[in-house]
């Protein structure tokens, strides 16, 4: 097997490549699921990741920009409007002092999750937004994710509205099983050229200063 995906093994059934083909923004804005909001557009690279992942699971979602401190109103009209929408899980992203997940949180029933998001231009490495979207008071949780985590985010949607549908309780299966297929691919590769040239072809070795 030569190098693919810029120097990763990857493992892919044939549904999810075909998954990953479809453009993202053509089927989704149809009865969207799923809202993701974000904080500015800056976030825009990072949230495009969640988008992606529920393109693949085939997940109908909308996008928009909404803020706690630029467009207060606006998150508060959608936050209030999202279940009759039919929304039904929220993936917000923020950066710096990250409070619109926590507000959205506060303002309607359905499960969000928090992405919290470095961008370049954070001082403090994306750790504010972090501890602003995970330490929530009880009483209004926010499924934190990891700083940047939004393809998580996204798949953990996909988990949440698998409860009710059990097709997608299949593909997730489905999916989780050619992860475990990837690393048994990997382990066979490991073993036929031995760690260094492992490391060579498919990894970058660490650069110590
Ligand atoms: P700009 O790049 O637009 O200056 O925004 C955004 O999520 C973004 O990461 C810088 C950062 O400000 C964040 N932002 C929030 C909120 N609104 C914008 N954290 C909010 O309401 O929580």
């Amino acid at each position: 097997m030569s190098k693919l995906n810029q120097n990763k093994i990857r493992h892919e059934s044939k549904e999810t490549a075909m998954n990953r083909k479809q453009s993202p923004n053509i089927d989704s804005k149809i009865n969207p699921k799923v809202g993701i909001i974000m904080g500015s557009d800056s976030d825009l690279p990072i949230m495009t990741e969640a988008a992606n992942a529920l393109s693949e699971f085939n997940i109908p979602f909308e996008i928009k920009i909404v803020s706690a401190h630029r467009t207060p109103y606006e998150l508060f009209q959608y936050a209030e409007s999202a279940v009759s929408n039919g929304i039904r899980v929220i993936i917000s992203g923020a950066g710096g002092a990250a409070h619109l997940p926590g507000m959205v949180a506060s303002l309607t029933p359905l499960p969000v999750i928090g992405v919290p998001i470095r961008s370049p231009t954070n001082p403090t490495n994306g750790i504010d937004s972090l501890y602003s979207i995970v330490q929530m008071p009880p009483g209004v949780p926010v499924a934190t994710v990891s700083i940047n985590g939004a393809r998580n985010a996204g798949i953990l949607a996909c988990s949440i509205l698998s409860i009710t549908d059990p097709v997608l309780i299949d593909r997730i299966r489905q999916f989780k099983e050619n992860l475990r297929e990837e690393i048994k691919l990997k382990n066979k590769k490991l073993d036929e050229l031995g760690h260094d040239r492992y490391l060579n072809m498919y990894r970058k070795p660490l650069t110590r200063k």
